[in-house]
């Protein structure tokens, strides 16, 4: 593994140096190495030259792997999570994918998802799962893990695929750019579509009949009465793994838990994301069908635009701005409808970013929606409510500044952070969360869930379990034996849901 570093870093620096004295013309780098090419060793030289070369046009996959920042320490372990993404920049769809990373002497992987996972001595091989088998042709498919290590880790390996190795974070490979005008053109035409204004339906005895029209009031939510008023919600798993999940029944069947709000978690980057080839008009028709489910039970609905590996909320301000344009349009009349606007911003992006992304899409959604709940992600996967706090969006009504935790691994330091937020006055909402491991997956820490359980009621926080669906980890509310996606019963749920529907009792 060494010795194959070695080579990709001498491929590496012989490109640059080529490149810098030579500048980038590629009839000059040839006439001039070969003019070199006098031994053996510089014939190699060229070889290799050519070869860096070829790659720098035409790499077919592009591997990264990256610390997402999100690290701790635990018993003179670093744990950190890394996250990883495939690209396939090629027109045909890649398959039989494997990854092989060494890692320190000694570490211990705590979780992994998206694919299988093996870590035998300093070897740690992650294989396909079922779902991402294929790399679709100009797509890219996610995974990440959880690892602990003794000493630092830089991730060091390489992607195997259709016969050929890619080195991870190959800075000489280039991605090919997504041309976004097409997306944007099919965009247009969708929203040309019926905008259906139907009002939410007012049945007696529904939460959305009974409380109305919600609004921020200093740290709090309120009803149209102007009382305190809690949402307790589930989050769908994203649109796109999980449709299914999207109908009425279901959401029926939760509000029998007294569950009086949904989130549906649109991926923005991740597979069969927004931005990311992901069928819009049926990502927007799922939407549909979840505020339409939502506004004949009265119950409350998030639409979120779930970023995550797009770190920062910016990469996609286009896309986004033309969405929020459209569903604020066409759902500006239902009451019950709450904008989420950037899931979890992550990987350094600051405040100060998010904010600048939040005063931008903000004012489009007003444009439409004079008073609807818009819920605005914090740093650090939405964690840093503290820091928002001290710098909040000025002359905005009704905004929610979102924390989201999983009591595993957020614990204290991130209670501390509402403390402080509120005490700074601006209005807290976990908007995502759930009792595992930050992976979705691991252990349930029961001591810590209670904690944060105390903090909501307390605060009287509203909160979303992540997430609807049977999906094999802990976090999924549904056993993963389960495969109707309506009529549940307690017998359904996993030790999670239970412990979330607990908590929403009736
Ligand atoms: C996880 C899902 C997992 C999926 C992964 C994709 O549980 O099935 O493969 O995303 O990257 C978040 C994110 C949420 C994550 C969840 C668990 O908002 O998308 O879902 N999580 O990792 N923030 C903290 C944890």
């Amino acid at each position: 593994m060494k010795n194959y570093k070695k080579i990709i870093t001498g491929v590496f620096l012989s490109c640059v140096l080529t490149f810098s004295m030579f500048g980038c013309g590629k009839k000059e780098d040839t006439e001039t190495t070969e003019a070199k090419a006098t031994t053996e060793a510089a014939k190699e030289e060229e070889k290799t030259e050519k070869e860096a070369d070829k790659k720098v046009e035409t790499a077919d996959y592009v591997f990264t792997l990256k610390s997402s920042g999100n690290s701790w320490e635990n018993n003179g372990f670093t744990c950190a999570q890394y996250d990883g993404v495939i690209k396939n920049n090629t027109g045909n769809a890649g398959s039989d994918w494997k990854v092989e990373l060494t890692v320190p002497e000694g570490s211990k992987l705590e979780s992994g998802w998206n694919g299988e996972y093996d870590l035998s001595g300093t070897k740690l091989t992650i294989t396909a799962v079922d779902y991402n088998q294929e790399i679709p042709a100009k797509g890219e498919i996610p995974f990440g893990f959880i690892l602990d290590t003794k000493t630092s880790y830089e991730p060091e390996g390489k992607l195997l695929i259709g016969g050929s190795t890619y080195a991870v974070n190959d800075e000489s490979a280039v991605s090919e750019k997504t041309d976004t005008a097409e997306a944007e053109k099919d965009d247009k035409k969708d929203s040309k579509k019926d905008n259906k204004k139907v009002a939410a339906k007012d049945t007696s005895g529904t939460p959305f009949a009974n409380h109305g029209k919600l609004s921020v009031k200093g740290t709090d939510l309120v009803d149209k009465n102007g009382e305190l008023y809690q949402l307790k919600g589930v989050s769908t798993h994203g649109l796109s793994w999980f449709p299914e999940y999207v109908n009425k029944q279901a959401f029926e069947d939760l509000s029998a838990y007294g569950v009086n709000a949904i989130r549906l978690a649109m991926y923005t980057d991740e597979y069969a994301g927004y931005c990311n080839g992901g069928d819009q008009a049926k990502l927007k028709n799922l939407i549909d069908t979840g505020v339409t489910a939502c506004d004949e039970l009265g119950m409350y609905v998030i639409i979120d635009w779930h970023i995550l590996h797009d770190n920062d909320p910016t990469i996609h301000m286009d896309e986004a701005k033309v969405f929020f344009d459209e569903i604020s349009k066409k759902y500006a009349d239902h009451d019950n409808v709450i904008y989420e606007i950037c899931n979890e911003p992550n990987g350094g992006t600051t405040w100060e970013t998010v904010k600048s992304y939040a005063e931008t899409i903000i004012p489009i959604i007003r444009a439409n929606d004079k008073d609807g709940i818009i819920i605005v992600g914090t740093p650090t996967w939405s964690q840093d409510v503290d820091i928002a706090s001290q710098n909040p969006i000025e002359g905005e009504s009704n905004i929610m500044y979102a924390v989201h935790f999983y009591a595993s691994t957020h614990k204290q330091e991130i209670r501390n952070k509402v403390e402080t937020a509120r005490e700074n006055g601006i209005a807290v909402i976990i908007s995502e969360c759930s009792i595992t491991e930050a992976s979705g997956n691991g252990s349930i820490n029961y001591d810590e869930a209670q904690k944060w359980a105390d903090l909501i009621a307390e605060d009287n926080l509203s909160f979303f379990a992540w997430n609807l669906s049977n999906k094999d980890e802990q976090s999924s509310i549904l056993k993963s034996s389960v495969t109707k996606t309506s009529g549940f019963t307690d017998d359904d749920l996993s030790e999670t849901g239970k412990w979330f529907m607990e908590l929403c009792g009736k």
